[in-house]
């Protein structure tokens, strides 16, 4: 067998060869004016930056929802960008986009002048995702918005590339009342129309049980999801509203509830999971229960836990409990550009992990190839989106 030299570098040409998909984002196709979001007013009105912003600044929130969007994306720029050092992993992120497209000499640019330069170098949508090698991206679609529903009207966008998932929320955030029957033609309807890939629920540990225990998931959702033969991915541990005043920027992390999961896990093993959490403690717990599965997947480092030092200790615990058996990340974008530093910032991540992990194998005595390491890569970073 042809030995292959394994370094940093040479890993991580390995993962930009590597053709993407992008299992969850807040994405919608570029054609969509309505919902489609892009640039840099866009960027700086993020909700992981505009929460950093009122909690550092003591600015009032109630006051700066008012102000139109650039405004509040000069305020957040003047204070995280010019006035502080933007080191956080929000700002870093927005630093590296910055970069990414080329614009020289902005550390000191008020908001007109780095508004201007990044303006005159828009990159082409398709252009990105050739950049980053990235082939297919999940949106989250709610059926219960008619609006954003619409899209599945609409004929000219790139169903190749942006594939649809049914967001589950609104039906029991809002408490939305149906008759058991007409739920399951409503979303049945849905999947007609959409042809997700998957449906997706968020919970925290309180409500997990309410929502998991309920005759609409016990009696249309369970059902539904196994004679279609989809997934459930179950996004754990966020509390809504914690600062109701700061938006979207809001949410915090709620209470563990991992029992309940491995019991709707146990009992619906005819039904696959793809699962991440936000609380750091149960990443451990949850590492396990899916060492006892089959039909649980953990995915992605969600939210608060997209850190590199999170991410690479929690990337060592799943590769030495769990093999390559996980999907390695998901975006999360919400703003098209931030593909660009979710996705750069992961593959450096995930080249240092593995050149650990496959050194140590090395150390041992195994010889790796280079058709193995692209094998584990295809594994983790592109999963079949027909059998997850
Ligand atoms: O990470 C986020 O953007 C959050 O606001 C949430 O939307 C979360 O990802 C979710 O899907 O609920
Ligand atoms: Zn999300």
């Amino acid at each position: 067998m042809k030995k292959y030299n394994i370094t940093k570098n040479s890993i991580l040409k390995l993962i930009n060869e590597v053709k993407i998909t992008d299992i969850h984002t807040h994405l919608f196709p570029w054609n969509d004016k309505r919902y489609f979001l892009s640039g840099l007013n866009e960027l700086l009105n993020y909700h992981y930056l505009t929460a950093e912003f009122l909690s550092s600044s003591g600015t009032n929130p109630k006051i700066f929802f008012k102000f139109s969007k650039s405004k509040r994306a000069e305020l957040v720029w003047n204070f995280l960008f010019i006035n502080r050092t933007p080191i956080s992993e929000a700002s870093r992120g927005v630093v590296k986009i910055i970069n990414f497209l080329n614009i020289k000499n902005y550390e000191k640019s008020n908001y007109s002048e780095i508004l201007k330069k990044y303006n005159s170098k828009q990159y082409d949508k398709k252009k990105i995702l050739n950049k980053l090698n990235i082939s297919k991206v999940v949106m989250t679609n709610n059926p219960f918005d008619k609006d954003e529903w619409d899209l599945f009207k609409r004929k000219n966008w790139e169903k190749k590339i942006f594939k649809s998932s049914i967001r589950l929320d609104d039906l029991f955030k809002k408490k939305l009342k149906y008759k058991k029957r007409n739920l399951a033609l409503f979303l049945e309807n849905s999947i007609k129309i959409s042809n997700p890939i998957y449906f997706a629920i968020s919970v925290d540990g309180k409500n997990i049980k309410k929502i998991f225990y309920s005759t609409y998931m016990k009696d249309v959702i369970f059902p539904l999801l196994k004679k279609k033969k989809l997934p459930l991915m179950i996004l754990m541990g966020v509390k809504r509203g914690v600062n109701k005043n700061y938006k979207d920027g809001g949410d915090g992390i709620g209470d563990e509830n991992c029992e309940i999961l491995e019991n709707i896990i146990q009992k619906n093993q005819n039904i696959n999971f793809l699962v991440t959490h936000l609380s750091d403690l149960s990443q451990y717990k949850l590492i396990v229960l899916s060492r006892k599965f089959p039909n649980l997947k953990l995915f992605g480092f969600w939210w608060y836990l997209n850190q590199k030092e999170i991410i690479k200790n929690i990337l060592h615990q799943k590769i030495n409990l769990l093999g390559f058996n996980f999907i390695a990340q998901h975006s999360d974008a919400r703003v098209y550009e931030q593909l660009i530093y979710k996705w750069i910032s992961f593959k450096e991540i995930l080249s240092e992990v593995l050149f650990e992990k496959y050194l140590s194998l090395k150390k041992i005595g195994y010889n790796l190839s280079r058709q193995q390491i692209k094998n584990d890569l295809e594994k983790i970073l592109n999963p079949n989106l027909k059998n997850l």
